[in-house]
């Protein structure tokens, strides 16, 4: 069960332009191969049972499901993995409950985090944000490509680029090295989230295959 993704959905439902599980579905079918549960404001109940009918879905396709922060929801729910932020548990921590039985991902945003995570067992980052987001005090000035080119070489676990990405950026993101890129809006907000999410793995297989797309 390894980190075999390049397209990380992330949700916040507050900016899909569908109901989260239809969404999500959309996704899926347009290509997306890893979802992240990242509703940080629901009750755990509400989010245990989110996570339940997002575990199914993602299932269907053969694909990955992650749990931000809650450890004992991604437990629950049979997630493939959870993914840490600054104030979660440690990775160290995260791995002494799920074994090696769970993927961690830890949401970077400074070679010194991205270093730490790595050294602390996380199996991929993300690092942003590269560009500026409609959320953006919340995670900090944007670092700009030439940090994620120069995190290459400290870093070798998988890197997940994050912050104001689109299919329009994706290439450039994925030229100074990226494994993967990370996306809210520029598939959750898009009005046809399936067209959305089929175009940017478009991009990213044509970019794979050393082609301009
Ligand atoms: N984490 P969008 S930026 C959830 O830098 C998140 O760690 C970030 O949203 C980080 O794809 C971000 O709509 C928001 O720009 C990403």
């Amino acid at each position: 069960m390894g980190v075999d993704f390049r397209l990380y959905l992330i949700t916040d439902r507050k900016v899909s332009t569908k109901p989260l599980p239809e969404a999500v579905r959309l996704a899926l079918e347009g290509g997306v191969r890893a979802v992240q549960l990242r509703e940080k404001d629901l009750p755990v109940r509400e989010l245990l049972a989110l996570a339940k009918e997002l575990r199914g879905i993602t299932k269907e396709f053969g694909a990955k499901l992650f749990i931000n922060d809650r450890v004992d929801v991604a437990v629950a729910a049979q997630a493939d993995g959870v993914h840490l932020g600054v104030q979660s548990m440690p990775p160290l921590a995260v791995r002494k409950v799920v074994g090696d039985e769970m993927l961690i991902g830890v949401s970077t945003h400074s070679r010194e985090e991205a270093w730490s995570a790595e050294t602390e067992g996380a199996d991929f980052i993300t690092f942003g944000p590269i560009y500026s987001t409609p959320s953006k005090a919340q995670y900090g000035k944007p670092v700009g490509l030439n940090a994620l080119n120069s995190l290459i070489k400290y870093v070798s676990i998988p890197i997940y680029a994050i912050g104001g990405i689109k299919s329009g950026n994706t290439y450039d993101i994925l030229q100074q090295g990226a494994y993967g890129i990370s996306m809210i809006s520029g598939i959750l907000s898009a009005p046809d989230i399936r067209k959305a999410a089929e175009e940017t793995n478009r991009v990213i297989q044509r970019t794979l295959a050393g082609e301009r797309p």
